[in-house]
């Protein structure tokens, strides 16, 4: 060995494999043959194991997976099971990072929920396979709003940013509504310079953005973005308003909207009947009238909750929350009874 070195380094004789070197690489192989062997499991598969070796290149800038448009159909046969299976890469929780490069972006998708299981099954069946395509590293949080006190989507959002911000610091953050599955692969989810509306063109809409402030479906803001407009409002308990009010937060904080191109921004919205717990706000109007008042006041930073249970599922983290009501987290009971009133309007 001795005379190996002195040799080949000290003496800079230029390098010839030795049959010592050859048992080298021999050795070497077969120790990534083990750890391949001992990691099939679900959650340290080989791809994982490549992670150790910190050898992989950056992705390039464009992905050459991404094909343009999707057929989006709705399957509803398919089994949560079956759409795990057809997600072998992504770990628990719903992480995925490109196994062959290092991914240039992480995004965290925030999925405000309630009672949605069949949407949250099509969805994860597409958006897996799309993300995986585009090359990111990204995370899915499902944020369940306990109870059946009326829905609150925008602060279901801050909670969610808070929640995966707490586990990863996140490039991008995509605020996303379970029933809208992207058509086109193109439409790539990283951030722009401005505050993004990506879902612009709905089939429900006939692909047409319904006006120009539109900011519903899904958005998506930088951590700096989203504190710069203060986060989602807390107080829009119900249907409406609430993406309104966020994109008057976006243009008093000094941003425009960004949008995709018209025939790249596609989205199927799967059909559903009205939720209960979910009917149209009657003070959304002067709500979104006072946006210039409240914003400052109220947002992420003034988000109360808390969490009842975080599991981590094979396609996505669950965080079922306690949001309160109307009159703050304390007071639920009394609440409860309101919801009760106003989904009898
Ligand atoms: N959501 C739930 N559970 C609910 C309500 C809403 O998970 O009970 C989530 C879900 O992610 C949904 C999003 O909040 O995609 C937005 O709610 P929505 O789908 O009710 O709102 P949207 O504006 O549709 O997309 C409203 C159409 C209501 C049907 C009206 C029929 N006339
Ligand atoms: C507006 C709502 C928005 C909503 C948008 C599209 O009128 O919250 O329609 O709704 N604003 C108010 O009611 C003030 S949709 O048909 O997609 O459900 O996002």
């Amino acid at each position: 060995m001795d005379l190996f070195w002195k040799h080949s380094v000290s003496n800079m004789i230029p390098f010839r494999p030795t049959w010592r070197c050859l048992l080298g690489i021999f050795c070497s192989g077969l120790g990534m043959l083990v750890l391949f062997i001992t990691s099939t499991g679900r959650h340290m598969n080989f791809a994982a194991t490549l992670r150790h070796f910190p050898v992989l290149p950056s992705c390039p800038k464009t992905s050459p997976l991404i094909s343009g448009p999707i057929d989006v159909t709705v399957p509803l046969e398919l089994s949560l099971e079956e759409v795990e299976k057809e997600n072998n890469f992504v770990e628990l929780g719903g992480r995925y990072r490109p196994p062959y490069c290092v991914a240039r972006y992480r995004t965290a998708i925030i999925i405000p929920f309630r009672n949605r299981d069949l949407h949250l099954k099509i969805f994860l069946h597409y958006i897996h396979p799309l993300l995986q395509r585009q090359q990111l590293n990204y995370g899915i949080y499902v944020i369940n709003q306990a109870g059946n006190y009326s829905f609150n989507r925008a602060k279901l959002m801050n909670v969610g940013f808070w929640e995966a911000m707490l586990e990863e610091t996140w490039d991008c953050v995509f605020f996303h509504d379970v029933d809208l599955i992207p058509e086109d692969d193109r439409n790539i989810y990283i951030c722009d310079d401005n505050p993004k509306h990506a879902s612009i063109a709905v089939n429900k809409f006939n692909y047409i953005l319904p006006y120009s402030t539109c900011f519903g479906g899904v958005s998506a803001l930088t951590p700096s973005q989203f504190y710069r407009i203060n986060g989602f409002p807390n107080n829009y308990w119900g249907w409406g308003g609430e993406d309104d009010d966020v994109a008057t937060r976006v243009f008093l904080a000094g941003m425009k909207i960004s949008r995709p191109a018209q025939h790249i921004g596609r989205y199927k919205m799967i059909k559903h009947q009205s939720d209960l717990g979910n009917t149209p706000n009657p003070k959304r109007f002067d709500m979104i009238a006072k946006t210039k008042q409240t914003w400052m006041k109220d947002g992420w930073s003034t988000t109360e909750y808390k969490v009842i249970s975080k599991e981590y599922h094979p396609l996505y983290t669950n965080i079922t929350v306690n949001i309160g009501t109307i009159d703050g987290l304390q007071s639920s009971q009394k609440a409860t009874h309101e919801t009760v009133n106003r989904g009898q309007q």
